[in-house]
């Protein structure tokens, strides 16, 4: 099998642009650095890393004759907004059942932003009061038994679609999107730099990456603020989609990365090394960046590329993977 025989249902506008970040590079003194940009990634409400994940989920919810998308992610979730604009999409329903995972007091947290847009795609919104966690719950459950029970039929979807066998393809297939971009752009990236919380668009692009000819490091920088959940997911999808993809070989333990250090102590709380980070990308590049992942990502890349753990002659490529409608409940730290 290779990443070809899977099917995929298109979703995007087509590559995700990839360019320069010069004046953060030239800023920082060290590595040069480009981005490429899944927040611009399709016309699906903002676009997103799920947007690209689901491009392979979609032809098996297709086939089963789902009528409905259930998924779960905490109040600000990028990625039930995605799976709400991918369901409007396909004309689908969706059911999105919304837990606290975020202690933030904002007042209008649950009404801007990610869960603003689902409604105003028509979703079934459910906040449910449970906290943070990356597996499977019950709330979720009864979500599926309920559109049974009402005569529809679910394809669930776990949280940031990643404990599910087909969730590392999408970013196997942008490892190989990147490879047609060097190519067109004289460029190689040695460096690759991604956020990681549920760890399917990390561990994609290791396995991706991993079938090609030539080595490269895939740095996670983890923003869930519970490090060994994640990097054991990782490490998990990763070795799964590799197989699937027919990398040929076990993955060695060193392509497996994902460094602690800029998640503060809780999952979707900024700390000032997020806030300096966003104030940065936004000042410098008109890059706008999220307090919850991106901005996280963004301060691992700073503080890399500063003390010379990138080294100045490495071209890095930071994944910026969206999330921007969550910087709406933020308003009190980043006005
Ligand atoms: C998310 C995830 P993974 O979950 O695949 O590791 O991706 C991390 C990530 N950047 C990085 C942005 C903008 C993200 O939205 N978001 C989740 C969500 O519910 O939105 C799955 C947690």
């Amino acid at each position: 099998m290779s990443l070809d025989d899977f099917a995929r249902h298109p979703l995007l506008f087509g590559p995700s642009p990839v360019h320069p970040l010069d004046r953060l590079s030239d800023h920082l003194g060290g590595a040069r650095i480009w981005a490429k940009r899944e927040d611009c990634n399709s016309g699906l409400a903002f676009g997103g890393n799920k947007t690209r994940k689901l491009e392979y989920l979609v032809p098996e919810a297709l086939r089963q004759g789902a009528d409905t998308l259930v998924t779960i992610g905490g109040v600000q979730s990028n990625h039930t907004r995605q799976v709400a604009a991918v369901a409007a999409r396909l004309g689908m329903r969706a059911v999105l059942v919304q837990e606290s995972w975020v202690d933030w007091p904002d007042p209008v947290n649950d009404r801007v932003g990610n869960i603003l847009l689902s409604r105003m795609m028509g979703a079934d919104v459910r906040l449910v009061d449970a906290g943070f966690g990356i597996g499977f719950k019950e709330s979720w459950e009864r979500a599926l038994e309920d559109v049974r029970a009402a005569g529809g039929t679910p394809y669930a979807i776990p949280a940031g679609a990643s404990d599910h066998p087909l969730g590392g393809l999408g970013f196997a297939n942008w490892a190989a999107e990147v490879a047609r971009q060097e190519r067109e752009l004289g460029v190689f990236f040695d460096t690759i730099v991604v956020c990681s919380v549920t760890g399917s668009t990390h561990a994609g692009m290791i396995a991706g990456f991993a079938g090609q000819d030539r080595p490269r490091r895939v740095i996670g920088i983890d923003a869930s603020a519970k490090l060994d959940e994640t990097r054991a997911q990782v490490e998990r999808i990763a070795r799964d989609t590799a197989d699937r993809i027919g990398v040929g070989r076990q993955l060695r333990d060193e392509e497996i990365t994902v460094l602690p250090g800029w998640a503060g102590d809780r999952y979707g709380v900024p700390v000032q090394s997020t806030l300096d980070a966003i104030r940065l990308s936004g000042s410098l590049e008109g890059m706008i960046i999220d307090p919850v992942y991106e901005g996280k990502s963004m301060a691992g890349l700073v503080d890399l590329v500063r003390t010379g753990e990138i080294p100045r002659d490495s071209t890095v490529l930071y994944a910026h993977l969206g999330g921007q409608p969550a910087i709406n409940a933020y308003s009190g730290v980043l006005g």
